[in-house]
């Protein structure tokens, strides 16, 4: 077999120079992207290495082709070869997630839920309207009508978790646009434990009578009973929405299997195919056949034109993702995760929840006198990327937090152990106990400014980077 790695080093090499002749400062930044990613610990819980072949697929000239509409039934001429590469995408996340239909087109996570909202609302609100009315095209309704259809339309409701107990911002945030569209509820986590309430969520839920219950997270180290949440939908007649884009690596590894994989028990799925799942930047909808002709006008009725090379990648992305190996790698990421909680706790750092059991960390770091701003900054400093994120009734709000979360899908791609993740979490503790509040230039305090023992960050930046050459990125591949 051809060696990869070389063929990797020439193939970017080459396409550096390409780039290099028309704008060399874009050539130059890239370069330096995978030099800094290199040399950094990246613990940024939504991201990862995608595979030099998902890399390679996204760079071709699938980029220039518009294909709006779906397999087989486009609005431009010429998609043959898209429709190749959509179906392979949609055939292999099908078979990956045991799933009954998939939609491989959203752009993004975001693009994903709004498309998966407006095919809920397109299933359970337009449709049976329409059909009461008795009229089959909605270009034939009376302005009257019209006005009718879309009071209901905008009067549905939304039930999802709260973005300070682990939630997302298309959860029905109140500012973005999924707590507009909606009536919107959303509910959190025990104040005592930090746990899911599925008690306290049942009886909101019952009071409320939402159209959709939204469950999944992207900052609640946790695991979700989805056949509990699809009980409590049922009962009050929602429709149960997961947003698995956190974990997806780890339901398409097997880790999350039974009443933890949600695939059985959701109507509609969505999720990103960037982050544990570790391909392409993208989203993609995994839904029932019953809910599947809604999702099929995503695109063009929310969403732009596909983006082939995209679904290109996602092919090749979940195809990796079939292999068994991608199993052991899922297995990894959450015994990580365990190993990296352990280092923060027997260091004395309190952990929302206390531990972990799936891919995320979510460290407290307001008793060591810090924001997660400041936090956030100090690592930064250190060559350890990480974001800062709210804790449950977050005293600092959104914007300074008193959060920081950490993920290992990342750092387990290059193959880091539980060793070397107790060696992380000692070099990040290191870091937050020497980090204290600075000052504003006017001399109150501050949330942002922060003031880093001396040589602390030098020493762990060389720590992190020589810990990084142990497991290189892409290895063999030689821009030199
Ligand atoms: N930006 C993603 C994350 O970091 O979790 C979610 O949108």
């Amino acid at each position: 077999m051809a060696d990869v790695n070389a063929l990797t080093s020439s193939a970017y090499s080459q396409a550096l120079e390409v780039i290099a002749s028309v704008e060399p400062r874009v050539a130059e930044a890239t370069r330096q992207e995978l030099a800094d990613q290199r040399a950094s610990l990246k613990l940024i819980a939504s991201e990862n290495y995608a595979s030099p072949a998902v890399l390679l697929t996204m760079g071709t000239w699938f980029s220039d082709k518009y294909a709006e509409g779906t397999v087989g039934h486009r609005f431009y001429a010429g998609c043959q070869n898209v429709d190749t590469v959509e179906a392979l995408a949609a055939e292999h996340a099908r078979e990956l997630f045991g799933a009954e239909y998939a939609y491989v087109q959203p752009h993004s996570g975001i693009d994903a839920n709004l498309t998966a909202y407006w095919a809920i609302l397109a299933h359970r609100v337009e449709g049976p309207w329409l059909q009461n009315a008795g009229v089959k095209n909605m270009n034939d309704l009376s302005e009257t009508e019209w006005e009718r259809l879309r009071n209901e339309l905008g009067n549905q409701r939304l039930l999802g978790m709260s973005l300070d107990a682990g939630g997302h911002l298309t959860h029905g945030f109140r500012p973005n646009i999924s707590g507009k569209m909606f009536h919107q509820q959303q509910y959190g986590t025990d104040p005592e434990t930090g746990l899911l309430d599925y008690d306290a969520l049942a009886a909101k839920a019952r009071e409320f009578k939402p159209l959709i219950i939204v469950a999944g997270y992207s900052a609640y180290p946790r695991r979700v009973n989805f056949a509990k949440m699809r009980e409590i939908a049922d009962e009050v007649g929602a429709t149960l929405m997961v947003d698995m884009a956190h974990f997806a690596g780890l339901v398409a590894g097997k880790v999350f299997t039974g009443d933890e994989d949600p695939v059985p028990h959701a109507h509609v799925v969505t999720s990103t195919s960037h982050k544990s799942l570790r391909g392409p930047r993208g989203g993609f909808i995994l839904a029932t056949d019953e809910y599947a002709p809604s999702v099929d006008r995503g695109c063009p009725m929310v969403l732009g034109g596909p983006l082939s090379h995209v679904m290109a990648a996602k092919a090749v992305a979940f195809a990796e993702a079939r292999r068994p190996e991608f199993q052991t790698y899922a297995q990894d990421i959450a015994d990580n995760a365990k190993a990296l909680a352990e280092g923060f706790l027997k260091r004395g750092v309190k952990l929302v929840t206390g531990g972990t059991d799936n891919h995320i960390v979510l460290l407290d770091v307001s008793s060591l006198g810090i924001t997660g701003r400041q936090a956030e900054s100090a690592l930064l400093d250190s060559g350890v990327v990480t974001n800062r994120n709210s804790v449950p009734s977050d005293p600092n709000g959104a914007w300074y937090t008193s959060g920081v979360r950490l993920g290992t899908p990342a750092l387990t791609t290059r193959g880091l152990g539980a060793d070397e993740f107790d060696q992380v979490a000692d070099l990040i503790v290191n870091v937050l106990k020497s980090t204290s509040p600075g000052t504003t230039s006017a001399g109150a305090p501050s949330k942002a400014s922060y003031v880093i023992a001396d040589g602390v960050a030098e020493k762990t930046k060389a720590a992190a980077a020589e810990l990084m050459g142990r497991f290189p990125l892409y290895p063999g591949l030689d821009l030199s």
